[in-house]
């Protein structure tokens, strides 16, 4: 960007300040080998709470058996590490085609000749075990796919991404509970404002400097968004009880049409895994039967609940770019920040990611995590639908391959955005983008709202 831009639009962290651009070459590996053991621990533990017979068994319909989501992290590490940045000869040529996720759906994988459990935990060691040879010897500067290590990141994003994925055939899967976790932070924040008015004007959406940042998030440009109002917190358990206990599943005036035929087709009445009992609203979650807590982000609404939910409550769904100015502007600098506390990584006080809780907190749990206009929880807890369609951004070049983004662009796929309690924070930042199709709700997925202001508001 040329200096006149950046003033007008603001920039983002620079390069040379960037955390992991400030590593040596020594620290930057350690740091990386770092991340890609984090996430080898979450998936044993996700694929180790099972015997052998459930890690084959699939399910859902909408999820593979997790042996395949096991043998499909070695194998895309095989890909990109061992074979692409590393050169090496192949380990297991032969099942490339079993674990290309374009092959095969998900409801036909479990037919597949898969690898066993012992294989697939012996084939991922030994992918492993190459990968790190590889990045002790990899120059972290010069290709592309090298650069500050982006294909080791890209590949311990990966991980993260399928053992969220994991987490999410935990919840469908029948039985008692066999993942633990302790309970997260209750609210620690006193009255604040239920919204908050974001400025009109420019900022800079995306980034152009994050060493890990994926294809679709790419380059920085800047967007005007018009002043709004955002919701301080996503919507509660409460709130959307309260939809739901005003009929709001049985008028079609809050629906689109095409959500309306989904409810309807569907007979969806509730989020998924709620059941009303007598007077209150139960859910269960990875095979606990409890009270839906009031205070708690709602999750597992589809994008046309979540739409719904806003109509009825005379508001809408935020764009990808207001949310993202709610999440990275900060109006003192007007520098977009790399998450909404500031250009520092997460820690267990900005955010709830990564597994530690095995559910949302309650909206105001995270006082330090708050945006600089004031807005709470943007990251972690749940992923957050937008209007948005997925779409490349001006300037758009897939890499490494077009089957990570550029094929899922078009409206088909809804924007969502944030991270969920199940996201490492090696796999969220304020540019990151996720999607899916508007009728999924087995994903970690909420909402917040916003809406236009008045003309009184506008002054
Ligand atoms: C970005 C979460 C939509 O899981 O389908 C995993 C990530 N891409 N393997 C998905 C992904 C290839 C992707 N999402
Ligand atoms: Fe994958």
């Amino acid at each position: 960007m040329s200096t006149a831009d950046s003033a007008m639009t603001g920039t983002e962290v620079a390069a040379s300040a960037h955390p992991l651009r400030a590593l040596s070459a020594q620290d930057l590996r350690a740091h990386t080998a770092h991340a890609l053991e984090r996430a080898r621990k979450r998936s044993g533990t996700l694929t180790d709470a099972v015997d052998d017979a459930d890690l084959v068994t699939q399910h859902s319909k909408l999820m593979s058996p997790l042996v395949w989501d096991l043998a499909h992290i070695g194998s895309q590490e095989e890909l990109w590490l061992v074979r692409d940045v590393g050169g090496r000869q192949p380990l297991r040529p032969d099942i490339d085609d079993l674990y290309d996720a374009f092959q095969h759906a998900r409801a036909d994988r479990p037919a597949l000749p898969l690898l066993g459990p012992g294989e697939a935990r012996a084939y991922v060691r030994e992918v492993r075990a190459k990968a790190f040879d590889v990045l002790s010897q990899a120059p972290l500067e010069g290709g592309a796919l090298t650069d500050t290590a982006f294909a080791f990141g890209m590949i311990a994003q990966h991980e993260q991404q399928h053992d969220e994925t994991m987490l999410a055939t935990h919840q469908l899967r029948k039985g008692d509970p066999v993942l633990h976790a302790p309970s997260p932070p209750p609210r620690r924040v006193g009255a604040v404002p239920a919204e908050i008015v974001v400025p009109g004007g420019s900022f800079l959406m995306g980034t152009s400097v994050e060493p890990w940042a994926l294809d679709n998030e790419r380059p920085a440009h800047p967007v005007f968004v018009d002043a709004f109002a955002i919701d301080t917190f996503p919507v509660t358990n409460g709130q959307f009880a309260a939809f739901a206990d005003a009929g709001g599943y049985q008028q079609p005036r809050w629906w689109s049409e095409q959500g309306w035929a989904y409810r309807t087709e569907h007979d969806i009445t509730a989020p998924r895994f709620w059941r009303r009992e007598q007077d209150a609203w139960w859910r269960t979650r990875f095979g606990r039967y409890e009270r839906v807590p009031e205070a708690e982000p709602v999750v597992h609404v589809s994008f046309h609940e979540a739409r719904a939910y806003a109509a009825w409550a005379r508001k809408r769904l935020p764009t990808e770019a207001e949310w993202e100015k709610a999440a990275r502007y900060d109006p003192h600098t007007g520098r977009s920040l790399r998450y909404p506390w500031g250009d520092g990584e997460p820690t267990a006080e900005h955010a709830n990611l990564g597994q530690r809780h095995l559910r949302p907190a309650e909206v105001g749990a995270y006082p330090r995590g708050v945006s600089p206009l004031g807005v709470h929880q943007l990251i972690g807890d749940v992923w957050e639908w937008t209007s948005s369609d997925f779409a490349g951004y001006p300037g758009f070049t897939a890499f490494p391959y077009r089957e990570y983004s550029e094929v899922f662009f078009g409206p088909g796929h809804k924007v969502l955005r944030g991270g969920s309690f199940g996201t490492d924070a090696v796999a969220i930042r304020g540019t990151f983008r996720n999607w899916d199709y508007p009728v999924r709700r087995q994903i970690f997925a909420g909402f917040r709202c916003a809406r236009d202001l008045t003309p009184a508001e506008r002054g």
